[in-house]
């Protein structure tokens, strides 16, 4: 085994791997970037070495600097996390050539499956089932037409350095094939830096569910059964449950051997989820994600393997700890993601400082967090604040329970999902374990969910009735006494004790975007770069018409009107950068 490790990641992730290696003995090396020396991982960890400036490009991402400090540290092996360098094939081959183990699949697969037209052929080969369309790149426009002709319209064009949904367009009609064809190459451009794109058929109601993997390097494959992940805003995924409400035990059986077949098809090691469609009883394999990923906890609580552990100890070259038979499923493991984000807002992250923080606890109940009160969630990285993840006997007590401890999480200074995951939880479509859809349809019932608006976290900008929170006792019994309307000057002695305040004394305020505006003011929400303007000065446009796209934090930002009238100011361009609270547009109301 190991006797050091270094851990390439920040936030949660890089604490849940620092305490599974607390547990195997084995001491952590946290990195950090300047934006981040005070952060969990850093303080956890047995020591910390910075990398450089906030940007992930020149602190997180730079592979040189990593490997400086595992030489300074002498860590042993590599845990990447997610994200930044965990699907890297380069990252991965360079500390095979420096000696040092990468406690994530071979290189070799991390390829097969990076680029998703060979995958698709890869899997076709296997005999594990695809969805339908091709495994070839699609050269052009032209190309496409005649292909998306044969598979029938929606077709659904993909980016093929893409996965998780970016580069992802669907196209209704033949007139429409253009625009997405040109969407999605874009996109894989930006991100991928590879403009490749594949066709497939589109399903029109799927459900989002994976299988979880472990391979050892004994020859080994199982799967720890399938998690849904249909809940997604823009391919976001918000909400995960372990088992899928749709899976019996026969199907389980079934596309577990399809998973299982996959991970062996690429000589997979370690742990590895494989992505599917399932439509009317019907699997399909979407794509291979190649390290352990932010929902891997639900598996955790409904199977009890330690599935961190378990890539520790299978990149130390030791066998699985238990063998398919000995898989047993149990209960119903439910995740919300909490992000810093304004679901009221299209989910625009909203960072900030997280002035208090207290996690809900108790029976079932597990908080993966990189935050404490005090923390900064800064725009640098993305938004997740804490994954709240319970467990219970079956899906209705999982789903009180996590209600149960969404009304216990107490998170001020950033708005996060919170009042959004309660809505759902209480949801007649959740109870329904009904599939939400924000591609083609009008059928988004996340969007129309009603959900309590957030009073704006921290700031102060706008006069509204004063609510004072007070805890007062009345003949031995407690009550809890809200006040409101306009401030009182207290005389000097009124708050002595016995009569202070409840440490929480609450301004309701009208929610608006972290920058506020109001008026006529569309202020931006987030700090980004303006990626599209879609009206024109003057332009008359409706409450809620789309006005602008704010990219940030990798993420597209739909800004749309605060309220109908006539664009009179649009200080903003193609590609300029935006403050939050800048002001996007001036719209002034007819007549
Ligand atoms: C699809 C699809 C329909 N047809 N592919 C890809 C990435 C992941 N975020 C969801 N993806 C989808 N790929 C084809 N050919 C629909 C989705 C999809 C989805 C699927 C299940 C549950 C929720 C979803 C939300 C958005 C998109």
């Amino acid at each position: 085994m190991f006797s050091k490790v270094l851990v390439a990641n920040r936030g949660e992730i890089a604490v849940r791997v620092i305490r599974a290696l607390d547990e195997l003995g084995i001491a952590s090396v946290a990195v950090y970037s300047e934006a981040d020396r005070d952060a969990q991982h850093v303080q956890r960890a047995s020591e910390a070495y910075l990398l450089g400036p906030g940007p992930a490009a020149q602190s997180y991402l730079v592979v040189e600097k990593l490997l400086e400090v595992i030489e300074q540290s002498g860590a042993e092996a590599v845990h990447p996390g997610y994200g930044f360098l965990a699907e890297n094939a380069g990252f991965a081959r360079r500390l095979e050539e420096a000696g040092v183990t990468f406690i994530g699949p071979p290189a070799s697969a991390i390829e097969a499956m990076g680029s998703k037209t060979r995958a698709r052929e890869l899997m076709q080969k296997a005999g594990v089932p695809i969805v339908p369309g091709v495994t070839e790149p699609v050269p052009d426009v032209q190309a496409a037409a005649k292909i998306a002709k044969d598979i029938g319209y929606p077709v659904a064009v993909k980016a093929a350095g893409g996965g998780g949904g970016k580069g992802f367009r669907v196209a209704l009609s033949p007139d429409k094939l253009e625009e997405a064809f040109e969407g999605a190459a874009r996109e894989g451009e930006k991100f991928f830096s590879d403009a490749t794109v594949y066709l497939e058929r589109y399903l029109p109601d799927p459900r989002h569910v994976e299988v979880q993997v472990l391979a050892d390097g004994h020859g080994s494959v199982i799967h720890l059964g399938e998690r849904d992940c249909s809940i997604q805003r823009r391919h976001q995924k918000l909400i995960e449950e372990s088992p899928a409400p749709l899976v019996d035990e026969a199907l389980r059986d079934r596309i577990g051997r399809i998973a299982t077949e996959a991970a062996r098809a690429v000589d997979y090691r370690g742990a590895g989820t494989i992505e599917g469609l399932l439509q009317d009883g019907e699997y399909f394999f979407l794509e291979m994600n190649t390290r352990v990923q932010v929902e891997h906890c639900v598996t955790e609580a409904t199977t009890g393997i330690d599935i961190v552990r378990e890539q520790i100890r299978i990149a130390a070259g030791e066998p699985l700890s238990v063998t398919q038979d000995q898989v047993v499923l149990r209960g119903h493991a439910i995740e919300c993601r909490i992000n810093a984000e304004d679901a009221a807002k299209n989910f625009a992250p909203a960072p900030g400082t997280v002035t208090r923080y207290r996690e809900p606890s108790g029976p079932g109940v597990r908080v993966d967090s990189g935050v404490l009160a005090g923390s900064e969630i800064t725009p640098l990285y993305d938004p997740m604040v804490a994954k709240l993840i319970v467990w219970d006997s079956d899906r209705e007590s999982a789903t009180r329970r996590m209600a149960r401890a969404l009304e216990e999480f107490d998170v001020d200074g950033v708005r996060t999902l919170i009042p959004f995951h309660k809505a759902i939880m209480a949801s007649e479509q959740w109870a329904r374990a009904e599939t939400c859809r924000d591609l083609i349809e009008d059928r988004d019932w996340l969007k129309t969910l009603a959900f309590p608006k957030q009073p704006t976290p921290g700031g102060d900008d706008e006069p509204e009735p004063l609510e004072r929170s007070y805890v007062v006792e009345v003949s031995g019994k407690r009550f809890d006494v809200k006040v409101l309307g306009d401030a009182i000057a207290a005389p000097a002695g009124a708050m002595a004790d016995g009569a202070a305040p409840a440490p929480r004394p609450k301004r309701e305020r009208r929610a608006s975007g972290g920058g506020g505006g109001g008026g006529d003011t569309l202020a931006s929400p987030l700090q980004g770069n303006v990626f599209k303007v879609l009206v024109e000065q003057g332009a008359t446009v409706e409450e809620g018409a789309l006005v602008c796209i704010i990219e940030a934090m990798k993420m597209e930002n739909e800004i749309t009107a605060h309220k109908a009238g006539v664009v009179a100011e649009l200080p903003i361009s193609e590609g300029a950068a935006v403050s939050a609270g800048d002001t996007l547009a001036v719209i002034k109301s007819d007549g």
